[in-house]
This record gives C-alpha cells, structure tokens and sequence, in this order.
C-alpha cells in the first residue's frame, strides 16, 4: 500500500540552499518577506527534504511564493491551489505539500475549493497570508476586508460583511486551525511547525501587513506599546491571560466572553482553561468571535486540533482493501462494460 511514509530529515539544507535564484518581487517592506523568512527557518529546522516538499499556491503577491524557495513548486491558477495541491498529495502520499493562499485567492475566488479541502481532510498544509486586501491587483476590497473600508474598487466603502477565516476553517470541520502575525516571527516559526506536525488538513492563518495598499491594519496588535493590552496567546490548558502586568484574564459567562481583572487566586480561578482538543465545534467557534469583539484581545495560537483519518490515508487503504476484495483492476474490460455503441 501506498502509505504516509516518514521523510528521512536531511541535516545538509541550509537557508542558502532552501533559497531559489529568483529575484523577489515583493514591494520594499511587505509582511510577505517575514513569512518567507520564517518558513525557511521552518523548513531548516525540520530538515525536510527540498525533494520532499511541494509548495502549491494561486494567484496573488502571496501566491509568488514558490518561486523563492528551492523546493518543488506549483503558481497555478486563481483559487485553485488547493485542487492541484489533492491531486499532488493523492499521486505523492509521502511528500509534505503546503498550499499558499491570500485571503482574496483563498476566500474569494477559491472559497468552495478552500471548503472541499479542510472538510475532506487531507494532509497538506494551508498558510493563509491575511492582508484584508488584493495587494497584486493595486488594493481592491477583499472578504475580509471590514464593512466601510474605502478602496478602489468600493470609493464610497464596501457594503458587505467580512469573513474571519478562523470561523470560515472552522465551519468547514478543518481539524487543525491556527493564527499567527507576520511581525511575531518566533511563534509564527512555532504554528508552522505545529501545522507541520498535524496529521490532516491544517489551516494557519497569517496577518500580513501590505505597506503599500494597507498599511498598518494590524498595528495595534504588532505594536510593542499595544500589543499586550490587545494579543492574547492560546496555550492548551492554560488560561487566556493577557495585559502588560498579565493582570486581565478571559472568563466564559454562559454562551459569552467577558473581560476579567484579575486581583485575587479566586479571580484566576474564575477564568476557563483553553482546550485545543475540544471536540465541541461551539468552543472554538465562540472563541474565534473574540476577534470581532473590540472589549476583548485577538486570539492566537492554535483554536483547534483534532485526531482524524486524514482523506489521503482513507484513499490508499480503500483501493488496497478493494484489491484484495476483486483483485488488480483491468482498465480496458472496464471501458467495454455495460452498454458500448459503434458510431459508423
Ligand atoms: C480568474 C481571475 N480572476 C481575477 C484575477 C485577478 N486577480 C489576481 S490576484 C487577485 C487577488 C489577490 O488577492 P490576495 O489573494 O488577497 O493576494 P495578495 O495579492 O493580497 O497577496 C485577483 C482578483 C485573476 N488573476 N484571475
Ligand atoms: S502590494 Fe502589498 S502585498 Fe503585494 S508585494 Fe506590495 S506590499 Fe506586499
């Protein structure tokens, strides 16, 4: 059977090597260097084989990814990596794949496929580069632009509601769903090797920042000054604790969030612990609603990883398993079964 194997780590990759001879054509200052820097040291500190590894991405600034690393890589069509992507995984169960995506390419034009992938599971890993915007096409609204934002496709503010993409993986039953910022470089290091680890689809989304369409829309949680007041850290089995003096925690009243001060043990033994394996969809969902909520901190971290058969282990086993049943198939008896007419 054609099963997950386990890549031998190859010690001898270096960011020299792992970096491809194409010039990059992102704009001075773009998030999108941060990631690529942090995927490198990824990839180094995994030591995957460069043979092994396969990025797929579709369209967009983000989408240019794998031209800049020295791997096996896919540019394909707008909204469409993830197709490509099953195709390779199915054909290559034992190469890591790892789709790049913009929240446009993604969210947009390759919403459904994006649905298909998460809720089938399959082992491949999505990084989802959040910058609000179409950076490739000069800064048009995008869907996770938020209602009112003025650009050039919508002069007088956009009319309809974002989609927070944590909520979006969630609701498409991905069994492992992440966040992470451009600007925190070590623990974006940190979800990608995480996702990495996930036996099944994994889902990381990155706040991205485009200096040159959309500048600074995530500066209150990247900002040295703000950031604690305003970022909190998802930690399995540990409370949401955030602030400066780490004196404000997150309690659950009822179906609802609240803000905690905390000044006393009895305070601290209020707040909930974080469940990362909770199997309750209603958990994370609730949790990925702090982002919308101006009272509370933007989580991130991972929101969810759960245990399951991955679509590409489920395939293999289920041709082995009919082999054994009927035997080697024999795709020309196949062709002439049933009904067949000649056209003269
Ligand atoms: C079929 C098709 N429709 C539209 C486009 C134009 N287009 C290219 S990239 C893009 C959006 C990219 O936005 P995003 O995925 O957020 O990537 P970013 O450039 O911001 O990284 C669009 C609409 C296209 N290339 N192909
Ligand atoms: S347009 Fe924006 S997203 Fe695209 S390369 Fe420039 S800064 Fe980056």
């Amino acid at each position: 059977m054609a099963e997950q194997t386990t890549v031998q780590i190859d010690t001898t990759i270096t960011k020299q090597n792992i970096t491809s001879d194409q010039e990059v054509r992102w704009c001075v200052g773009c998030g999108d260097y941060s990631i690529l820097a942090q995927m490198k040291k990824t990839l180094i500190d995994l030591g995957l084989p460069r043979e092994k590894t396969v990025f797929v991405s579709g369209i967009g600034c983000s989408s240019r990814f794998p031209y800049y690393l020295d791997t096996y890589g896919f540019h394909t069509i707008h909204g469409r990596a993830p197709a490509v992507a099953t195709g390779v995984k199915l054909a290559n169960p034992d190469l890591s794949v790892w789709v790049i995506t913009g929240d446009g390419d993604g969210l947009s034009i390759g919403g459904n496929h994006l649905l298909h992938l998460f809720r089938r599971n399959l082992d491949i890993n999505v990084i989802l580069f959040n910058n609000q915007i179409y950076g490739l096409t000069k800064g048009q609204y995008s869907p996770t632009s938020p209602v009112g934002k003025v650009t050039k496709s919508s002069p007088y503010g956009s009319l309809d509601g974002p989609i927070n993409p944590i909520s979006f993986a969630l609701g498409c039953s991905a069994t492992f769903v992440a966040r992470a910022m451009d600007r925190d470089p070590k623990h974006l290091v940190e979800m990608l090797k995480r996702a990495h680890a996930h036996k099944g689809c994994s889902f990381v989304e990155v706040y991205q920042n485009c200096n040159i369409y959309n500048d600074g829309i995530y500066f209150n949680l990247t900002d040295p000054a703000t950031k604690s007041d305003n970022v909190v850290y998802l930690e399995h089995n540990e409370p949401l604790i955030y602030g400066k003096e780490k004196n404000t925690g997150v309690k659950l009243n009822g179906f609802k969030f609240e803000k905690a001060e905390l000044k006393t043990e009895a305070d601290h033994e209020k707040l909930f612990k974080h469940d990362e394996k909770n199997p309750d969809p209603g958990y994370a969902f609730m949790l990925s609603g702090l982002t919308e909520n101006p009272e509370l901190p933007t989580p991130l971290g991972v929101f969810r990883e759960l245990e399951q058969d991955s679509f590409d282990k489920m395939f293999h086993q289920q041709i082995e398993d009919v082999k054994k049943d009927k035997g080697k198939g024999d795709i020309k008896k196949l062709l002439l079964t049933g009904e067949t007419w000649t056209i003269n």
